[in-house]
């Protein structure tokens, strides 16, 4: 079955209302006036940032990467450099493909490329049109992109086929038939390998007259939602998150002065495009508004990135602890050094004193912790903070305004130095997830904090440490994971009474998931429970990072006092487990 088949029953079912563009109302009518006055919010649309750098820079490198654009007769990647200029071309003929596909001002896009040159056309081309798109990333599966489609209501899946050996058509045809048996519209496929889909305008679409309505109607653009990332969240399933033109600007433009990026900066872009730590902190967005260069880096080994650094001359890279690890190894024992390299920042989980120490005496480089997350607050260590800050610290807030609590259990303020839970309020924290009612009276305390789930003790200089963990996910490589997620589904396999994921701590990428699982009928899971366990969850559409990576069976859970499972002495016990000889 081919993409267009799919496209005929759209006419028939009626127009989706598209919800419009309202402002999230996240941030209270006082504190964002006190915010405008104090200058951090600008009257200016992410489509209108960017075109103040495509003009200003026209002529400078904007982006050195791969196109995965069939080129005439040789299709497959093939490696380019552009131009500010001829960025601005291409997100021109990026947003006629859009439109040629209906797409509509205030329409909802999901975004799901590679590191390729084309996230960077496709991505300026959405915001050009005024569309709203969500940061998918790549490793996401039809379980993830069919949840994403059934909250945002896309208009268009923007994917680019056969990428990262991933058939995304078969993802795509596998939930639009889901979404269609349940008579809701799915988006539109916009393969970028195809070269002339799209183009040809598609008589008879039904477009979307309300949300475009609603965005010429919004008084200040601005301060309309430009975006959506996604978050593991505290509870339950990826949460999207509403993020305004005016916050996210704000902090990108903070965070581009904190690291000091210029016209020289040459950022390699190794972590998924789309990930908030990559668009934002200060990220392709922050490049890209000092007028500085993003290397693409296709793959993310540091065999790759090495080469890039090398051949292009990187001057800064975003890692997340696991690569950082990687980077330092693999260079200590090649010998290896980076000349151009001057900033590595890390971030996405805890970067523990000791790599980043080995880090900093291996590359020879300047370290920037980062603590961030797509809700908004991002802490950085400065880059005069002395080492010992630097190396034992994840960072301080961007904003003045940037509050920070830190609570016990019973949400008291805890004297200075102790740990204790992290909550947030500001000029670019979001004070609710995009429709999740049940989900933002757990997040979001009365007075719009954000609770983070985040252990930290903040030091005298206001840098925070973080020491653990509150909220019931995974951290793996940076990845995060749901443990609700792993469970509710591990819930519904045939023998499973009962089951618990727990992160075990790994060296590679801090944790991994382990199965912990109540089983009835022990023979049911076949010679290799991991195999069935992994088989089930791939057949269900879960993206690969979120398979388990290890499965125990037990026939009886550990219970505290109150009689709820204990984690706590589960983990202790498979750790037992794990480390005795088998
Ligand atoms: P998300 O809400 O999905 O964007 O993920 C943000 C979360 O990642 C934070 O709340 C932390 O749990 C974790 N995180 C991000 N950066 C760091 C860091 N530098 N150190 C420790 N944890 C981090
Ligand atoms: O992990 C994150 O979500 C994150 C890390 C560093 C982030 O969102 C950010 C910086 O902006």
């Amino acid at each position: 079955m081919s993409h267009r088949d799919l496209a005929s029953p759209f006419d028939e079912l009626k127009p989706v209302t598209r919800s419009p563009l309202e402002f999230q109302g996240f941030v209270p009518e006082e504190r964002l006036k006190d915010y405008y006055l104090k200058g951090y919010y600008q009257p200016q649309t992410i489509a209108q940032f960017l075109q103040e750098s495509l003009s200003k820079y026209a002529d400078q490198p904007a982006a050195i990467g791969l196109t995965h654009q069939s080129q005439g007769e040789g299709s497959g990647s093939q490696e380019q450099k552009w131009t500010y200029k001829q960025l601005a071309a291409q997100a021109e003929l990026a947003a006629q493909r859009l439109q040629s596909l209906g797409a509509r001002k205030g329409d909802r896009v999901l975004l799901q490329l590679p590191n390729c040159l084309e996230f960077l056309s496709y991505m300026v081309g959405s915001f050009q049109l005024g569309l709203v798109p969500v940061f998918c990333l790549p490793k996401h599966r039809e379980r993830e992109l069919e949840h994403f489609a059934r909250q945002v209501d896309p208009a268009i899946h923007i994917f680019a086929q056969g990428a990262e050996n991933c058939d995304y058509w078969s993802l795509y045809r596998a939930y639009s038939q889901r979404m269609l048996a349940a008579n809701l519209r799915p988006p539109l496929a916009l393969d970028i390998t195809e070269p002339g889909q799209g183009l040809e305008p598609q008589a008879g679409l039904p477009g979307c007259p309300d949300a475009e309505e609603t965005a010429d109607k919004c008084a200040k653009p601005w301060e309309s939602v430009a975006l959506f990332q996604l978050s593991g969240g505290t509870t339950g399933r990826s949460k999207m998150i509403p993020r305004t033109h005016m916050d996210y600007l704000y902090s990108v433009r903070e965070s581009a002065h904190i690291c000091q990026l210029s016209p020289q900066t040459k950022m390699l872009v190794v972590l998924p495009a789309a990930h908030n730590f990559t668009m934002s902190s200060p990220g392709i967005l922050g490049v890209l508004y000092s007028g500085g260069t993003l290397i693409m880096a296709g793959d993310p080994s540091p065999q790759t990135a090495f080469g890039l650094i090398q051949r292009h001359g990187a001057t800064m890279a975003s890692l997340v602890p696991a690569l950082a690890r990687a980077w330092a190894l693999l260079a200590e024992r090649g010998g290896l050094s980076f000349p151009s390299l001057e900033l590595v920042q890390v971030g996405g989980a805890k970067f523990s004193p000791s790599a980043a120490r080995h880090l900093v005496e291996v590359l020879g480089v300047k370290l920037q912790q980062v603590f961030g997350m797509a809700e908004g607050l991002v802490n950085y260590t400065r880059l005069d903070d002395p080492l010992e800050i630097v190396l034992t610290t994840q960072g301080r807030p961007i904003s003045p305004d940037d509050e920070i609590l830190i609570l016990d259990d019973q949400d008291k303020i805890l004297p200075a130095g102790q740990a204790g839970h992290l909550l947030t309020r500001g000029p670019y924290t979001i004070g609710a997830y995009y429709r999740e009612e049940k989900a933002n009276r757990e997040s979001f305390t009365d007075q719009g904090f954000y609770r983070t789930g985040d252990l930290v003790v903040a030091h005298p200089s206001g840098h925070l440490e973080v020491v653990g963990r509150a909220k019931d996910q995974i951290n793996r490589a940076g990845e995060k994971i749901s443990v609700d997620e792993i469970e509710d589904f591990a819930l519904q396999l045939p023998a499973v009474q009962d089951a618990v994921a727990v992160g075990l701590p790994d060296p590679d990428v801090g944790e991994r998931i382990c199965l912990v699982l109540l089983a009835g009928d022990l023979k049911a899971f076949g010679p290799s429970p991991l195999d069935y366990v992994r088989r089930a969850y791939r057949q269900a559409g879960f993206a690969t990072y979120k398979l388990p990576e290890r499965v125990e069976l037990l026939s009886q859970f550990p219970l505290t006092k109150v009689g709820k499972i204990s984690r706590k002495e589960l983990r202790e016990r498979i750790g037992k487990i794990i480390s005795s000889p088998q």
